[in-house]
């Protein structure tokens, strides 16, 4: 006997009842056996399709039944609710019927793939799951139902194997950005972008209190990563890593930057920051103040000494602003406080994770 849990979805007819037709069906088979759904939600369709909204839903079940057998018996209630075959990828439908987890077997044959190769991309299937099964662990990213779930938003994405792929890495001074991303790329042979950190000729007057050079210094590491970020540049197919993300150059502007300043230097990032490639995945190292002042004081950068612990406060504030409200791809939360990427099995578990937020073909 295995519990398993299903996901449904119907964007045409009477789509309420086509899913509740569908549900009451899985009782008219043997060794099969209904035990809960989650509520419905309408969502939009995926990936910008012009079609009608769907209702989702997601349904636990205990089987007897193999994962291949179970699947033609899936099938079979398709067709039996009138669902045509269009041959065409993620056309409408009265009703699909997805394997989402099969128990904690993991399953790649030419028919079947479980757990469903996309449900940690889904709000609409995670919502349903964390209704029904908050602790159940996902076999592949061996992460919790809940915690898939939160690093998407409330939105849904797919993998665009055309885009560029990028990683980003995000979180305040010292949370271990560079150090995470040059680990990754030695490891799995990523492109590495680096901040142009060291170069930058007015970092130095800044922090010695020259606010007058705050705009240079803005305007410098603005113009190195769109440089680094330009879709011409990841014509290689490799996968790139970044120890930033583009966003976090307002929350530096917002600080550095008197008001009149702040207001040309906006003008400027939204109409250019457009062109920069969109990260696919960003992993948000999250560290508190102390931490990450120790660190600062441990690699001993001479014009980082003067750096306070209010400032970093401030930082880690509009960072959790910033990724509460974050939806332009998954983001990675990683507690940095107890994670030290010098360690290559750290950068292993995060590294092997990211084959299913990027497309690992590239
Ligand atoms: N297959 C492989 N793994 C599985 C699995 N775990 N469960 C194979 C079910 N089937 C699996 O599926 C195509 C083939 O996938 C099958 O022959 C089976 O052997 P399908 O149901 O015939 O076609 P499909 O549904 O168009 O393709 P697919 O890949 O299942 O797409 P999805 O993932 O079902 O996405 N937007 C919203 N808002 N809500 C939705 O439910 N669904 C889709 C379809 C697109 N956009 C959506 C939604
Ligand atoms: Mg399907």
């Amino acid at each position: 006997m295995k519990i398993a849990y299903l996901g449904l979805g119907s964007n045409l007819g009477d789509r309420e009842r086509n899913i509740k037709t569908a549900l009451a069906s899985l009782a008219d088979y043997d060794g099969l056996k209904f035990l809960r759904s989650s509520s419905v939600t309408e969502t939009k369709p995926l990936g910008q399709k012009v079609q009608p909204d769907y209702l989702n839903c997601v349904a636990e079940i205990q089987t007897s039944l193999s994962a291949d057998a179970l699947l033609e018996v899936l099938g079979k209630i398709e067709k039996l609710s009138g669902r045509e075959r269009t041959g065409q990828i993620w056309a409408s439908r009265i009703i699909d019927i997805d394997i989402l987890l099969f128990g904690s077997d993991v399953i790649k044959t030419v028919k079947l793939t479980v757990p469903h190769a996309s449900m940690h991309l889904r709000s609409f299937v995670l919502a349903g799951l964390c209704e029904l099964a908050p602790q159940a662990v996902h076999p592949l990213l061996g992460e919790k139902m809940h915690v898939l779930r939160d690093r998407l938003n409330g939105e849904n994405f797919h993998i665009d194997p055309r885009l560029p792929q990028l990683v980003s890495v995000a979180g305040i001074i010292g949370a271990g950005k560079s150090t995470l991303a040059q680990g990754l790329a030695d490891a799995f042979d990523f492109r590495l972008l680096k901040e142009a950190y060291d170069s930058n000729p007015f970092m130095r007057d800044v922090y010695a209190g020259k606010k007058e050079y705050a705009l240079d210094s803005q305007l410098y590491f603005f113009l190195s990563r769109m440089e680094q970020l330009k879709s011409g540049n990841f014509k290689d197919n490799k996968i790139a890593v970044s120890d930033y993300i583009m966003n976090q150059e307002l929350v530096y502007a917002g600080i550095w930057l008197d008001k009149i300043q702040f207001e040309l230097y906006k003008k400027i990032n939204s109409e250019m920051s457009r062109l920069a490639v969109e990260p696919t995945v960003v992993i948000y190292l999250k560290a508190s103040a102390e931490e990450c002042l120790k660190r600062i004081h441990l690699r001993n950068r001479p014009y980082e000494q003067g750096i306070d612990i209010k400032f970093l406060v401030q930082l880690c504030g509009e960072y959790e602003k910033l990724f509460a409200k974050f939806a332009a791809c998954p983001v990675i939360t990683v507690d940095a406080d107890k994670c030290d990427f010098r360690q290559t099995g750290e950068v292993e578990k995060i590294g092997r994770q990211l084959n299913y937020y990027t497309d690992g073909l590239k």
